[in-house]
């Protein structure tokens, strides 16, 4: 080990997100928080040299030098993240895997790491940091059930290329949600009583960037609403706008949603998921009720607030007439950014379980887990019809006809909903392309990552396009 401990943090990505370039040159998305979170966490004492890689922008050199390499791993990540993991650790170099996938399926990273931390990190990675720099590494540390996010240090934005992002005013008040969406990741993987940093803490990282516009990346803003009321009023004084995701119950709380219009916020993602109550009840979701779908995209309008409408594909109830029939819905409501993916069963989710065990898990390759591939066997229709189906859906709502009927109830500015639109479009017509490659799950194995490939255009470019668009990049958020 050097006298300084060299630490290198990556954020590896599924082949969709190594693919650069698009319609656009820079990358817009916004800057993701992990990395500079866990590299805040970082223990002083420790005097690391730190070097952080966002393989969304740039390439991780494969001959660096380090004494650990830490890796957030998402499900979509995992079979890259461990490939590098294998190729690191060859080489002598520590490797530490962290992030939901870990927290999921912990046995499935601990293998491919010298050690694992599952859970949120605040206390277990300094933790684990000192252990190593004392010769001391634990193969496994797993956060406290008392964590409380008070009171640890501002994330480090530094530590990535702001130039390379479209922002990053970023910020997080939250973690977890109090539901139970059997699709969704948050509770199974932490639980569900929401974890909050103090407003005030909050508020001073926002001040501290003099941001005017921030992105919430929280799951549920709202999960606890005395809290959601506090961070709203102190917003007021701080004259920002504001982009973030809530549930569709906001707009049953009248002065709740107005709260949040006084607070800036012009933007919100929601998962509205299904327009089958079937689906909706069966998945755990019943607060949502699709008759009052249309009733919250015109609240939110009157309010100024543009809505990112999220709908997922091939719930039992769904047959093939679902994909017009959502698409037309999300046209015909004014829903300014629809987003359409197929339902992706996570491992470690209620769903994952109950389709295993009814032996309808047709891939355990995670590289296909992104939302975009059809990984079990839907009941009301075949594979074929619901990866095709899925781009339909697309198409339709990002037709010129489509995004102009969309565009006239906007309530955002027509250039920023028309350049948001845009993005959508380009990759409505390539979902092919990006798909996260040319193989699907019939074929035996991925092929190996070619290191030397030359990187191809992106589906970062529409990622993100914007600040109407929270850009959670998860369907189900929300
Ligand atoms: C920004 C973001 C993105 C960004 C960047 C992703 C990234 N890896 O950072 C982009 C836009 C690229 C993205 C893409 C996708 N995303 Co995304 N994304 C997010 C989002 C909104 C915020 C992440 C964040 O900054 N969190 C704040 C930080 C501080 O929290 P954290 O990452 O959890 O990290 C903490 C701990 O987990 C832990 N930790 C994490 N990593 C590590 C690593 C080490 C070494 C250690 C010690 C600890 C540790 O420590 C941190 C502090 O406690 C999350 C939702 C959320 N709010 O977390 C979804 C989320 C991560 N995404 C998700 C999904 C599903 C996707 C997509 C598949 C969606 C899609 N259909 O396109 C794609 C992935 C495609 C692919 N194959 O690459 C899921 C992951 C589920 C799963 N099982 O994989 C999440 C959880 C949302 C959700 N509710 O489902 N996403
Ligand atoms: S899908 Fe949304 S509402 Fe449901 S548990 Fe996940 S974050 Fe909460």
């Amino acid at each position: 080990m050097s006298e300084r401990l060299r630490i290198v943090l990556i954020s590896p990505k599924g082949p969709l997100y190594r693919r650069r370039g698009g319609i656009f040159k820079q990358s817009l998305r916004y800057m993701p928080l992990t990395l500079p979170t866990l590299a805040a966490l970082i223990p002083d004492e420790l005097n690391a040299e730190v070097v952080c890689v966002d393989e969304g922008i740039a390439d991780v050199d494969l001959d660096l030098d380090a004494d650990l390499i830490g890796m957030t791993v998402i499900t979509g990540t995992a079979v890259r993240a461990y490939e590098l993991a294998r190729h690191f650790r060859q080489r002598g170099i520590t490797v530490v895997l962290g992030g939901p996938h870990v927290t999921l399926v912990p046995d499935d990273a601990q293998p491919n790491a010298d050690s694992i931390v599952v859970g949120y990190a605040e206390e277990e990675w300094p933790r684990l940091l000192r252990d190593f720099a004392e010769g001391d590494l634990r193969p496994r540390y797993t956060q406290s059930p008392t964590l409380d996010l008070a009171g640890f240090p501002l994330p480090d934005r530094n530590v990535l290329p702001r130039s390379r992002y479209l922002t990053a005013d970023v910020f997080e008040a939250t973690r977890g949600c109090t539901h139970n969406c059997s699709f969704c990741v948050v509770p199974s993987a932490w639980g569900r009583k929401p974890l909050q940093k103090p407003v005030e803490e909050v508020v001073a990282d926002i001040r501290r960037r003099r941001a005017r516009r921030a992105i919430f990346v929280d799951l549920n803003l709202i999960a606890d609403k005395q809290y959601a009321v506090q961070l709203f009023e102190a917003l007021i004084p701080l004259k920002i706008h504001w982009y973030g995701l809530a549930t569709t119950l906001l707009c049953q709380d009248l002065p709740l949603l107005d709260l949040v219009a006084r607070s800036g916020c012009r933007g919100l993602l929601m998962g509205f998921e299904s327009l089958s109550r079937s689906n909706l009840g069966d998945n755990q979701k019943p607060f949502n009720n699709p008759d009052n779908f249309r009733q919250i995209v015109e609240r939110l309008h009157e309010r100024e607030i543009s809505l990112q409408g999220c709908f997922v594909f091939g719930l039992d109830d769904d047959t093939p007439d679902v994909f017009l029939e959502t698409a037309r819905f999300a046209v015909e409501a004014g829903i300014d950014l629809p987003r359409f993916a197929i339902v992706t069963p996570f491992p470690g989710t209620s769903l994952y379980e109950r389709l295993e065990s009814e032996d309808r898990i047709l891939t355990k390759n995670w590289e296909l887990y992104d939302g975009q591939h059809v990984v079990f066997q839907p009941s009301g229709m075949s594979v074929e019809q619901l990866q095709q189906g899925n781009e339909m859906a697309w198409k339709y709502a990002y037709s010129w006809g489509g995004i102009a009927r969309r565009l006239r109830k906007t309530p955002a500015s027509w250039s920023l909903a028309l350049l948001t639109n845009m993005g959508y479009r380009y990759y409505a017509h390539r979902l092919h392309k990006f798909y996260t490659c040319d193989w699907t799950f019939d074929r035996p194995a991925p092929p190996p990552i070619d290191w030397a490939a030359p990187i191809e255009p992106d589906v970062n470019a529409i990622q993100g396009v914007g600040p109407v668009s929270m850009s959670t990049a998860s369907e189900q958020d929300g």
